[in-house]
């Protein structure tokens, strides 16, 4: 039997989660509707017809919810601000809406957990839709004045924030297949977004660290795609780099390394101009961050075979996987969060996060109340020690957050879909920690993962 492994000492464990998913109280404290608020009462969009505007109501339970993360010794809280509640029409500051981050702030502080917030986790207000949305270049000044606002008013108390969460998600899956606000399908326009998106972090770190304590640490999250190619041939291994270039590197280039990767933009992503990337917009995305965060779930397959989904990429970004799945169809795989911080570690040579990893399951509730999430506690465990793995293999990686703290609102899954440690009756919002949530406790207190 194998001896338990820790982790280093001050390694940061956290878990997260999202203000459209747990927050409800859509039109409370002053709050206007946000994208998703618009995207989720259209018909059609979300499994069962479900919506945030009551999700977690975490809105008014915020401090026993902040007591029970506090109860499970989580050091840790990534949560996002809702720019619609802080600024109904994207512009004009809502005194309310801010109070509320910054009791959040305060009762993290009380209960000793560290806030990580993030700027954008994908609910970007109407209003500012209406005039374009990321669409406008005017969006990333607009993001700046936001994030300004909130570095502020909370900057003397968070010490790190988070500009974007996955803005491959908030340019594709929003902009090209439509499964995400703002619904749109037209592929031609995920790379403007794309870039729109950059530059709006670029400049709001830039921004921020003229505001915040010089000790402040920023970062963006991206979910970078673990892709391998569905074949050995020639073929495959190229639809695989393009496809990197076009999921991966046209955040981490233009971020880390100050350029575009040069597959995006020599005509092969089938996008011929790029002139909204206008001069020194490359040079004022490549802000210094703090650190990297990592959201992982699962590896992806590459296959050459099948039509173009959106331009530059693969219909057949997603070609099966054999092996284990979870309820979302997602394969299971620690090993590919192994490579992948590996692979970051070694080209781009910046400290990370895992800021979200974990997984959706079954969890019946059992006869005693509880849901037995074995699991999940698999999953968690098995990617625990795919970080040390690379850890082990010169990986830069600070802390890790659980994706999620309690169950909520899956985006066009609805509440069907629950990824919680902690286990949330929809009917009376009633939170009962999982055996995931348990397991997790006793790996914070000890730093460590038990004997296999
Ligand atoms: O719930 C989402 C989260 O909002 C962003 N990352 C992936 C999670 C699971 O789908």
């Amino acid at each position: 039997m194998s001896t338990s492994r820790s982790f280093p000492p001050g390694f940061v464990w956290g878990t997260a989660a999202a203000a459209y998913q747990i927050e409800g109280a859509v039109a409370e404290g002053g709050r206007a509707p946000s994208i998703w608020d618009t995207f989720s009462h259209t018909a059609g969009k979300i499994d069962g017809g479900d919506n945030g505007d009551i999700a977690c109501d975490h809105f008014h339970r915020w401090p026993t919810d902040l007591d029970l993360i506090a109860e499970l010794g989580i050091a840790a809280y990534r949560f996002s601000v809702s720019w619609s509640r802080v600024m109904p029409d994207g512009r004009t500051v809502n005194a309310e809406g801010v109070e509320f981050y910054d009791r959040l702030v305060d009762g993290l502080l009380e209960r000793g957990i560290q806030p990580l917030m993030t700027l954008y986790h994908w609910d970007l207000p109407q209003a500012l839709e209406d005039e374009g949305g990321w669409l406008n270049r005017d969006i990333a000044d607009r993001f700046t004045d936001y994030a300004l606002t909130m570095g502020k008013v909370v900057g003397d108390r968070t010490p790190a924030v988070t500009t974007l969460n996955e803005p491959w998600c908030s340019a594709y899956l929003g902009y090209a297949t439509g499964e995400h606000a703002p619904g749109l399908t037209d592929p031609s326009k995920s790379y403007p977004v794309a870039h729109h998106l950059n530059l709006a972090h670029g400049r709001a770190v830039t921004a921020l660290r003229g505001v915040m304590p010089a000790e402040t640490e920023f970062s963006v999250t991206l979910n970078l795609h673990q892709l391998e190619p569905a074949s050995l041939s020639e073929a495959d291994a190229e639809a695989t780099r393009h496809a990197d270039a076009v999921a991966n590197r046209i955040f981490l280039d233009p971020m880390l390394r100050g350029r575009y990767p040069d597959e995006l933009i020599d005509g092969t992503s089938h996008l011929t101009d790029w002139s909204f990337v206008h001069d020194g917009d490359e040079a004022e995305i490549a802000a210094p961050i703090d650190f990297l965060g990592v959201n992982y779930y699962a590896p992806a397959r590459i296959s050459a075979d099948g039509e173009y989904l959106w331009p530059g990429t693969y219909r057949a970004f997603g070609a099966p996987i054999p092996g284990p799945k979870t309820i979302m169809n997602w394969p299971i795989r620690p090993s590919g969060l192994t490579d992948l911080l590996v692979r970051v570690h070694e080209e781009y040579g910046v400290p990370m996060m895992v800021t979200e990893n974990g997984c959706a399951a079954p969890d019946l509730v059992g006869a005693d109340g509880i849901v037995h999430d074995d699991d999940r506690i698999a999953y968690l465990d098995g990617h625990l020690h795919a970080v040390l793995d690379a850890m082990d293999s010169g990986a830069d990686v600070r802390g890790y957050y659980v994706w999620t703290f309690m169950d909520n609102f899956e985006w066009a899954w609805g509440y069907a879909k629950r990824f919680g440690i902690v286990h949330v009756d929809y009917d009376t919002l009633v939170r009962t920690p999982k055996d995931s949530a348990r397991w997790y406790q006793s790996v914070v207190a000890n730093n460590a993962l038990p004997s296999r």
